[in-house]
């Protein structure tokens, strides 16, 4: 859902607003005209941006010669560098989305939170970084995972409690770029003092889903064979009698799943599988993570 002609998406009030954010403090030589779908303001230099986002805090960026010359897009606009072109872009220009079926949804265009309307919050934990970098594969914003750090959101805790949930999807874009022989997790909820009651993850070069229900227990489809240094799509469904995994668009491998997934007093982790604050970590890139139930 977006907003109505002439109003744009304030992130910072949860609301539809009159007033689109009005600029950034690079000096623009060229300024185009708000889309009429998203009100997103563009700003380019001529040269190829001489500046990068401050690790961390993607409102703020520093000149790449000098990193003490640290300087800020206006509230509510945070910096990106698209393909060499310096840029602040609002927040959000897209209302949440709204609808029955999509649980979660982290397109990591401009933040790493939730744009549905249950508004979950991800932090990052572990020593290393997560950071927002544009790619041109995808012609979009996607969340860089540096293989010692990962999101979690805590909106999954105990989620699945009295839900008899039956069906359940996770889709998401990927690009792995570490040691293909270890575990490394995509999307899970656990491991945290139980089994995860879900997870897609990477290992040996392929990748696995696994979906854990009452009456049939863990159940894993997978050792779908994954190219480094590519993009792939992955689609995990479980339909209450089917669990299926998708590579590309492509049906993969299905096995047979009944019963409610288990519950977890568990976060959802994104970039990480296990308890190991060292391995199972991911290392790469992450896109557009949907969960729908
Ligand atoms: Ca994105």
């Amino acid at each position: 859902m977006s907003c109505a002609a002439n109003l744009y998406w304030s992130q910072e009030y949860l609301t539809c607003v009159r007033t689109a954010p009005t600029g950034c403090v690079i000096v623009p030589v060229k300024r185009t005209t708000p889309s009429p779908d998203t009100g997103h303001w563009t700003f380019s230099t001529k040269a190829p941006c001489p500046y990068e986002t401050v690790p961390g805090n993607t409102r703020y960026y520093r000149l790449k010669q000098d990193l003490r010359q640290v300087q800020h897009c206006l509230k509510g606009m945070i910096f990106v560098d698209k393909s060499g072109v310096c840029t602040c872009i609002p927040i959000s220009t897209v209302a949440p989305e709204c609808t029955d079926d999509m649980l979660l949804h982290f397109p990591f265009d401009d933040h790493f939170n939730d744009v549905t309307c249950n508004h979950a919050v991800t932090t990052k934990y572990g020593p290393g970084q997560v950071r927002l970098v544009w790619d041109s594969d995808r012609n979009s914003t996607v969340a860089s995972f540096d293989g010692r750090a990962r999101l979690e959101t805590r909106f999954l805790y105990n989620w699945f409690a009295g839900r008899n949930i039956r069906h359940f999807s996770i889709t998401l874009w990927f690009k792995a770029m570490g040691d293909p022989g270890p575990v490394s997790g995509l999307v899970d909820n656990g491991d945290c003092v139980t089994e995860p009651g879900f997870n897609v993850h990477l290992e040996q070069g392929t990748v696995e889903g696994s979906v854990n229900t009452r009456s049939t227990g863990i159940t894993a489809v997978g050792n779908v064979a994954v190219k480094q240094y590519k993009w792939h799509h992955v689609a995990l469904v479980y339909n209450g009698s089917k669990l299926k995994i998708y590579q590309d668009g492509v049906l993969k491998k299905q096995t047979t799943l009944t019963g409610s997934i288990v519950d977890t007093d568990c976060a959802l982790y994104i970039g990480f599988q296990g308890t190991d604050n060292v391995q199972g970590y991911f290392k790469g890139y992450i896109d557009d993570v949907s969960i729908c139930n």
